[in-house]
């Protein structure tokens, strides 16, 4: 038994498969992710800071012997049937995260058979924690099991990011999948994404938790504006580029560099570039606190990033900002800020642990009071990454 799952989870998604076709499959789970710093900085070259946590993504696979592929959505109660041969998006959307991984796959010369997959999961959809990338990945890090297709860890994220990217049609970066497939318990990722490299910083400080606080908002320009932002990025890179061909992205990027070469030309675009090579920055010394256990710097740095996502890069709203402003005084919340894409979603926390229920009813009773919505809240403890369970 995997601890890190629900058996009742693991037992619905293996008992539908039962129900619904023949054998016994091979059971998977892909975690969802918290990000603690670097937001925006991935598909920019940057660093972040990212680990799996303690939600899932339960995939039940078994092999057909044909090349029909029968799909069967637990929380949605929905089922999808296509070929190997015929694979187009779908209206339902869920399906597209499997697809276009099967789709992945297929391009870089694999061969498949046809499947069965039932899938469910207990990570909240729309919350900013990843639940697609999860699903991608499991996805592909089952068919990788299940037809011996020998693929390693990273090209499974890099399948899952480019599902995303060319089958969902939204072009994150490598992140989520990332943390999904190679997240350990209690470490975050320091992950470079200007060459994939990384390493493991621990997080097992017992005196604090990691809370989330969801909005229950998703705002409907998400995937728009996520996009939007990236042709600014690249187009701020494109600016400095005429005058120093040798930066590749913003990751190069100096603030110098933005106010001479961006400034002028373009005041948003400068804001998003400036926000971004500032994080990057950020990150970096985050790190240093986090060698020196200084937590309280670290915190302070994740209001920053809220500020500069919120001023700057324009990726939050109203909810995000109301939830970051009610514990910006409250002295058992050492940082939050926004998480994720934004527009929506979660707040990260990081609160002192002997006071995490006096700060989830304090915030959750003045959101209430100032929006009307009702906040979720998530104690999220950092967990493996991607495995199978059984068979
Ligand atoms: C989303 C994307 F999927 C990630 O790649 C990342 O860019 C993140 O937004 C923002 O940091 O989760």
């Amino acid at each position: 038994m995997d601890t890190t799952v629900t058996t009742s989870l693991q037992d619905s998604v293996y008992e539908k498969f039962q129900a619904l076709f023949n054998g016994t499959p091979l059971v998977v789970r892909s975690p969802g992710r918290v990000n603690l710093i670097g937001e925006h900085t991935d598909y920019n070259n940057g660093l972040v800071l990212p680990a799996a946590i303690d939600k899932n993504i339960i995939i039940a696979v078994g092999k057909r012997d044909d090349h029909t592929i029968q799909l069967h959505s637990l929380d949605q109660d929905q089922s999808y049937t296509t070929t190997l041969a015929t694979i187009k998006q779908s209206s339902l959307l869920w399906p597209d995260y499997i697809l276009g991984v099967v789709q992945q796959l297929q391009q870089r010369g694999h061969t498949l058979q046809g499947f069965d997959l039932v899938f469910g999961g207990d990570i909240p959809q729309g919350a900013g924690l990843s639940s697609s990338a999860a699903l991608e990945c499991a996805t592909a890090f089952a068919l990788n099991e299940l037809f011996a297709l020998g693929i390693q860890r990273l090209d499974i994220a890099l399948i899952g990011q480019a599902a995303e990217n060319e089958f969902v049609g939204v072009k994150c970066g490598l992140m989520d999948q990332f943390a999904s497939v190679f997240g350990q318990e209690q470490r975050l990722i320091k992950l470079d994404c200007a060459d994939f490299s990384y390493e493991y910083i621990p997080f097992n400080n017992p005196d604090l938790r990691i809370v989330l606080f969801d909005t229950q908002v998703k705002h409907s320009l998400a995937s728009s504006a996520y996009n939007e932002r990236r042709e600014q990025c690249e187009y701020g890179v494109s600016l400095i580029q005429k005058h120093h061909p040798e930066v590749k992205s913003l990751r190069d990027a100096t603030f110098e560099q933005l106010n001479l070469y961006v400034k002028p030309v373009d005041e948003v675009v400068y804001n998003r570039c400036l926000y971004v090579v500032s994080e990057i920055q950020r990150l970096q010394d985050g790190c240093e606190d986090l060698k020196r256990n200084d937590f309280t710097s670290f915190g302070k740095r994740m209001f920053e990033t809220h500020d500069g996502l919120q001023h700057h890069y324009e990726v939050s709203c109203d909810e995000l900002d109301i939830l970051v402003d009610l514990v910006r005084d409250n002295d058992a919340v050492l940082g939050a800020r926004m998480m994720g894409g934004g527009f929506g979603g979660c707040t990260i926390n990081l609160v002192k642990a002997d006071q995490v229920q006096e700060v989830i009813a304090v915030v959750t009773h003045a959101y209430a009071a100032k929006t009307g919505k009702t906040a979720q809240v998530y104690v999220a403890n950092i967990s493996a990454g991607t495995n199978v369970i059984t068979g």
